[in-house]
């Protein structure tokens, strides 16, 4: 006897903390939200979860991670796995991670199994391109420029749905104002996407200390994010 339910990985986030070239180990984070939207109750589930680098890094752990939790009607359960990378080439790099939610028990039956696996990827961007610190005077700036570097595996000027942007403290922000030409501003040979957005409508506030960039590209969609240090000002 089947018992139907719908699981579903309804969130999922990477962070990495790669803010420049450099060799040195960094880390990145995926935070997976999954749920249960029932009828079944009780489900025990099993999530796994893979993080994805280019070929010049090695990841640790090098496969994938799972995590179980037993799930109510309408619950859903939020974790964490961290990934320590470590890369050879001097440059920046594309991260991806993906998890895939499936029952730990033989009885329950997906009723929808599109939403059973969700990917995002790490895009590197930079706030306020050629300037270091990015500092941000919230009182004084209009707008804010992000560059979305464009690295070997992505190519930001021709992949990046720009209506899709948004910018702030959380990245939800829907703070955008407009994309500029294409321009190298971290003299890497590759153009650059460098777009503005409306510091207001970012929410940033004195004491934070990073800022958070989403969109999906076009053509295939995919979900990308990235995350830059910032010393806001003016507080
Ligand atoms: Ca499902
Ligand atoms: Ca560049």
């Amino acid at each position: 006897m089947f018992e139907r339910t719908d699981l579903s990985v309804a969130d999922l986030r990477l962070t990495c903390t790669e803010r420049q070239y450099r060799t040195q180990d960094f880390a990145c984070t995926t935070t997976a939200t999954v749920a249960n939207a029932g009828p079944a109750d009780a489900v025990h589930t099993l999530t796994t979860v893979t993080f994805g680098a280019p070929a010049d890094c090695t990841i640790n752990p090098d496969t994938g991670q799972q995590q179980t939790h037993v799930l109510g009607t309408g619950t859903t359960a939020t974790f964490t796995k961290d990934w320590t990378v470590s890369c050879t080439e001097d440059r920046r790099h594309m991260f991806s991670t993906t998890a895939v939610i499936a029952a730990d028990e033989p009885h329950p039956e997906d009723t929808d199994r599109a939403n059973d696996v969700r990917s995002i990827n790490w895009v590197p961007p930079d706030v306020k391109p050629r300037s270091f610190p990015s500092s941000i005077n919230v009182k004084k700036e209009g707008l804010i420029p992000v560059a979305i570097l464009s690295t070997a595996e992505f190519d930001a000027v021709t992949r990046v749905d720009q209506t899709s942007l948004t910018f702030g403290a959380t990245g939800l922000e829907q703070s955008f104002v407009r994309c500029g030409s294409p321009e190298d501003v971290n003299d890497d040979g590759r153009a650059d996407l460098v777009c503005q957005f409306d510091t207001i409508k970012t929410g940033l506030t004195c004491g934070m200390t990073s800022a958070t960039l989403m969109g999906r590209t076009v053509g295939s969609v995919v979900a990308f994010e990235g995350q830059d240090d910032i010393k806001l000002t003016g507080c």
